[in-house]
This record gives C-alpha cells, sequence and structure tokens, in this order.
C-alpha cells in the first residue's frame, strides 16, 4: 500500500522526468520539431519546387535583427568534399528584417560579425554545398558611407540564403562623368574569369533589403527586383522600370548583348536594359511587392553624374543599336584589383566619350647604373 507521502515523492520524481526531457528537447531541437510539424500540418513541403521566395515557417512579423540566427552556422567549414546539398528553403531565412541605418561600427568589428566571410567578400555555407552561385556586382565612386551600409546588411543577408557568393565592388577611375552600365559590362567581364557564377545581380550601392525571403538566386528571365522601395511609396514606379537591383542569368546577359556602354551620366540606362530584355526575346520576372522590399540610403544627385540630356535621343535607337553596342564592344582597362575583407575591388577606367586614353608606356628599363645602385 503506498501512503501518501510515498505517492507525493512518485509524483515529484514523474515532474521531474518531464522537466529533463523538456530541457532535452529545448531551445533549437525544440523549436525545429515545432517548425517540422507545422510544416507536416500544412503539407507544404512536398509542394515547394524551387525554394525561391517562399514564405518561411519562422518569419518575424516586425522585423528582426539581420544577424539574429546566425550564431547557428557553426564556426569551421566541415571536413571533407562530399557535403550534401543545403535544403532548397533556407531554415536561416526569417523573412522581414529591421533596417536601421547607421554607420557607427568600424570595418574590423564588421569582419568580426561576419567570421565565415573570406578574402575578397567571398562566402560558402559551411555545413552544405549552396544549391546557387550568386556574385554582387556593385556600381561605385565615392560612396563609403553607402558601401558600409550595404556591406552591414548584405553579407549576413546572403548568409541566410546559404548562397555560394562573391562581392565585387566596380569603381571608377577619375572624375570623368560616370557610366554606370558600362561599369556593370566590366563587372561581368571581370567577375566571370574569376568563378563560374550561376547568377550576377547589379545593385545600386544605396538600396538595403528588407525582407529575405527575396533570393539572391535568378530566375528563368532576367529578373526586376528592387520592386518596392520606401522613395517611391513601396509601389513601383512604372511598369517597364528595370533598375537598381537586377539579377541576370550569364546567359540572360549574353543574349542581350550586356548593357549599353554609351550613357554618360545620370538616367536612361536602366529602361535601354529594360528593352534589350525584351528585344532579345525574353520578359522581364518580378518578385511579390510584399518581398522586393528595399530602403534607399537618402543622397543627392552625385558630382560627375549630373543627368545626361541625350537619354531620350539614344532611348529611341536602342532597337537599331542593341547588337552593335553592348558586351561586345566594352573597352576599358582594369587599373587595380583589390581583395579587401568584405569585398573585391575593382578599379577601373572606362575612359570618356572620346575613348580610352592611350596606355601608359610600359615601365622604363633599368639602367645598369641603376641596378648597381639598386644592389650595392
Ligand atoms: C536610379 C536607379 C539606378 C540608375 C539611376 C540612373 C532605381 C531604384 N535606381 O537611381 O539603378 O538607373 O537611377 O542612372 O531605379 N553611383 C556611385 N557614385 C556616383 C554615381 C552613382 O557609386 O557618383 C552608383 C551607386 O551604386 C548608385 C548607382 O550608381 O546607387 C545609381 O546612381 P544614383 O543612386 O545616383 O541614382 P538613383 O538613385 O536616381
Ligand atoms: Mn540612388
Amino acid at each position: 500500500m503506498f501512503s501518501f507521502q510515498s505517492k507525493k515523492i512518485y509524483l515529484f520524481m514523474f515532474l521531474g522526468i518531464q522537466l529533463v526531457v523538456i530541457a532535452l528537447f529545448s531551445r533549437e531541437a525544440y523549436k525545429k520539431s515545432v517548425t517540422y510539424f507545422i510544416h507536416i500540418l500544412r503539407k507544404d513541403n512536398a509542394s515547394i519546387p524551387t525554394g525561391r521566395n517562399q514564405t518561411s515557417t519562422a518569419v518575424v512579423a516586425n522585423g528582426g535583427d539581420v544577424y539574429a540566427n546566425l550564431s547557428r552556422l557553426s564556426k569551421a567549414h566541415s571536413q571533407g568534399e562530399n557535403l550534401t546539398y543545403c535544403p532548397k528553403t533556407s531554415p536561416l531565412i526569417v523573412g522581414r528584417i529591421n533596417v536601421r541605418i547607421h554607420s557607427n561600427f568600424t570595418m574590423q568589428e564588421l569582419q568580426r560579425k561576419n567570421p565565415l566571410v573570406v578574402r575578397g567578400g567571398r562566402y560558402r555555407p559551411p555545413d552544405c554545398e549552396a544549391r546557387h552561385r550568386t556574385a554582387i556586382i556593385i556600381p561605385y565612386r565615392d560612396r563609403e558611407h553607402h558601401l558600409k551600409v550595404l556591406l552591414y546588411f548584405l553579407h549576413p543577408f546572403l548568409q541566410r540564403q546559404q548562397l555560394n557568393y562573391g562581392f565585387y565592388v566596380i569603381h571608377q577611375a577619375g572624375n570623368y562623368t560616370y557610366n554606370k552600365a558600362k561599369l556593370m559590362n566590366v563587372g561581368f567581364r571581370e567577375a566571370m574569369k574569376e568563378e563560374d557564377w550561376d547568377c550576377l545581380f547589379f545593385h545600386d550601392v544605396d538600396l538595403i533589403p528588407e525582407d529575405d525571403r527575396n533570393t539572391y538566386v535568378c530566375d528563368a528571365n532576367p529578373k526586376h527586383v528592387a520592386v518596392a522601395i520606401d522613395k517611391f511609396e513601396y509601389e513601383l514606379p512604372y511598369k517597364k522600370v528595370f533598375g537598381g537591383v537586377t539579377a541576370l542569368s550569364p546567359l540572360h546577359y549574353l543574349k542581350m548583348n550586356g548593357f549599353p556602354n554609351n550613357y554618360w551620366g545620370w538616367g536612361g540606362e536602366d529602361d535601354d536594359i529594360g528593352d534589350r530584355v525584351s528585344l532579345a526575346g525574353m520578359s522581364i520576372s518580378r518578385p511579390s511587392l510584399k518581398v522586393g522590399r528595399y530602403k534607399m540610403i537618402k543622397h543627392k544627385l552625385d558630382k560627375g553624374n549630373n543627368a545626361n540630356t541625350k537619354r531620350f535621343n539614344l532611348l529611341r535607337k536602342t532597337r537599331q543599336t542593341w547588337k552593335q553596342d553592348g558586351m561586345n564592344t566594352v573597352e576599358s582597362r582594369v587599373i587595380s584589383r583589390e581583395y579587401h575583407p568584405l569585398y573585391t575591388n575593382i578599379t577601373v577606367d572606362v575612359g570618356t566619350k572620346a575613348g580610352l586614353p592611350p596606355p601608359p608606356p610600359p615601365p622604363k628599363a633599368a639602367t645598369m647604373a641603376d641596378q648597381i645602385q639598386h644592389h650595392g
């Protein structure tokens, strides 16, 4: 016969065992099993074909810190060649991100926040084989603050998506009128020299993504990605717009002969590129307004990038000119290639409207007197 006292002891033992079991399943394991069961309930695991722009079960409604869940990544790369492919939908995706633009951190601090990013701004997931290889191409000149902010947000954003990625900043040398589209042709050429990228994201330096369901992978058609920007009240400003952030596969890019080289100054080149897409027999794809959200860092028109008054004339001729001007005619001179910890910087001379300047004379051969002095 059990006394009241021994019943109490058994009850406590039972509760204790329950607590141990809960502790074992707590934190990540607990979260994972809950997510797993929700997936089963919704039966959406089987209906996810590509992992692109999918709604995750862990969407943060009011926005989360972009670095919040990256501590889940193991610090070291797994040994061995035989990693299995990453899941079609990354378990690190959470949805809305809280973008508060600030730059009160040093580049060293930023490096410490991104310990798995290696020389030249390259990254691959530590624990699985990425399904996609994406190059980020940033046209650039004299926007240091914007670049710092973009690096802060975009690195963790891409890591959440389990991409193999690289970060290229294409810097126009000198003070001559800016030429964004030509810089992007150079970016395409230089990035493809380094790696067999399967998607290129052409990315204004001042646009910060606000939702990580906006996956940085290519679609079957060229993709206009920055569809909902705060500056335009999160609406598409006009139907044919193709500026800001766009994603093209190497095949898309070559099919439309890349971008025009002859738009100097602000404006027009984005519409020309949009026209090229349809002239080459493709159409524009877009993410939803809910997901393709961006904040634009406020800025004025830059020095050396006044509105291009010729843009309307040029745009009228795209149909006749796209095959003669583009990737097949880009002339430029790479001045330097620097591998910074968080990005690769390629400084390039794109010349002027009159063409490229003559190449600098080769360095003078050292005279015998110089050599004696040097070794002496
Ligand atoms: C719009 C387009 C942009 C481009 C531009 C016209 C959107 C969202 N954006 O942006 O893609 O077509 O109009 O040319 O539709 N840059 C520098 N330094 C400079 C000048 C430009 O780094 O001195 C780069 C930088 O990456 C910048 C981009 O070029 O984000 C576009 O220039 P912008 O920001 O002055 O043009 P914006 O905001 O009107
Ligand atoms: Mn801008």
